[in-house]
């Protein structure tokens, strides 16, 4: 019904988080900087060892997470809502999870749930809060699908026209134990009950952010879109399964429609401040101020969302230069923005 929408077409603006363990590495690699794609890639763009990226995941300790402050810091630049990876393709739950224990509470060194105190910052201060969660690739998981990315393009390793061999003969995959379950095993015994979790656990959710729907099934699509009953007034984007689940909007990434391209359906442009979701630290390349500002108002002119990501740092603080424009969109905003 068109009263569930009412908030979110009103919204104009809220904010993306990218965060999880593939912060730990920064888009760097054993000394090689993971040049394509966001540095959330970097397990599966540099092919790391499932044990590798284990190993390294034990020791994530973001002891400055503070997330009233990430809420206050996105309220303040005038968003509505906050939309965080409870689980992106490098199958990292943020959560307390008993259906994986590749999850914050029990695998890593801090050991505390993520999203349960960002949820009652939401909740205290007025902000709606949407999971992403990766529903298909998953690359540590076992029987999670993994999009085939070939190596030589980014990863000067002698070996790479080998590993791109084994990529082509395994669906993507680069370690034999990302095998070792059918996808369907990992929907019924990993995606599934994590997704009850995320809308079981945390109070009202008011998005469900899916992703990449790499190898999915409509099956599988629909054993997860029968979930969103939990949480009656949820909406959810286009990104499940296509074509037969669109949700309720659609997703253009890194670009804003031309008016001639709007077709009379939701949308939500979502956009980095730099060129990577995921924490990237030598990724300079910002985006002035002063364009994210014009992009706001091109999108609210013409209808849609404007999600505008951060990415937080393994330590939980935010990099400075995504404060200082949050800051001054802010700042703009309570001059020219509607209350
Ligand atoms: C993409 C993902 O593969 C990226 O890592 C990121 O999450 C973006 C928003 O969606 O398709």
């Amino acid at each position: 019904n068109q009263d569930r929408l009412q908030w979110w077409k009103e919204a104009r603006f809220g904010l993306f988080i990218h965060w999880g363990v593939y912060a730990q590495w920064g888009g760097v690699y054993h000394g090689h900087q993971q040049a394509r794609y966001g540095a959330e890639w970097i397990m599966n763009r540099s092919k790391i060892p499932v044990q590798e990226y284990q190993d390294t995941a034990r020791s994530f300790n973001p002891i400055n997470y503070n997330p009233e402050s990430w809420v206050l810091l996105a309220k303040n630049a005038g968003m509505k809502y906050i939309i965080i990876t409870a689980k992106h393709h490098d199958g990292f739950a943020l959560f307390k999870s008993q259906a994986s224990n590749f999850n914050v509470v029990d695998f890593t060194a801090y050991g505390k749930d993520l999203l349960k105190p960002l949820a009652e910052a939401c909740r205290k201060h007025g902000i709606k809060l949407g999971f992403y969660y990766s529903q298909a690739q998953d690359w540590n998981n076992p029987g999670g699908t993994a999009a085939r990315k070939l190596m030589r393009e980014g990863w000067p390793n002698p070996d790479s026209v080998k590993v791109d061999a084994y990529t082509a003969a395994h669906n993507g995959h680069w370690d034999p134990i990302q095998y070792s379950k059918s996808f369907e095993q990992y929907i019924d015994s990993v995606a599934v009950p994590q997704v009850r979790e995320i809308l079981s656990n945390y109070g009202d959710v008011a998005v469900l952010w899916w992703d990449t729907p790499v190898g999915m099934t409509d099956e599988a699509a629909q054993k997860l879109h029968d979930l969103l009953k939990l949480q009656p007034n949820i909406i959810t984007n286009d990104r499940l399964k296509r074509p037969n689940f669109l949700g309720d909007s659609k997703t253009p990434e890194q670009s804003i429609p031309t008016r001639e391209e709007l077709d009379g359906s939701n949308w939500e442009t979502c956009m980095t401040m730099n060129g990577s979701w995921g924490y990237k630290s030598w990724d300079h390349n910002w985006k002035s101020t002063e364009t994210l500002i014009h992009n706001l108002i091109d999108i609210a002119s013409k209808g849609g969302n404007y999600l505008l990501n951060i990415g937080p740092k393994p330590d939980g603080t935010i990099p400075e230069e995504s404060i200082e424009r949050l800051k001054q969109i802010g700042e703009w905003m309570a001059v020219n923005g509607e209350a």
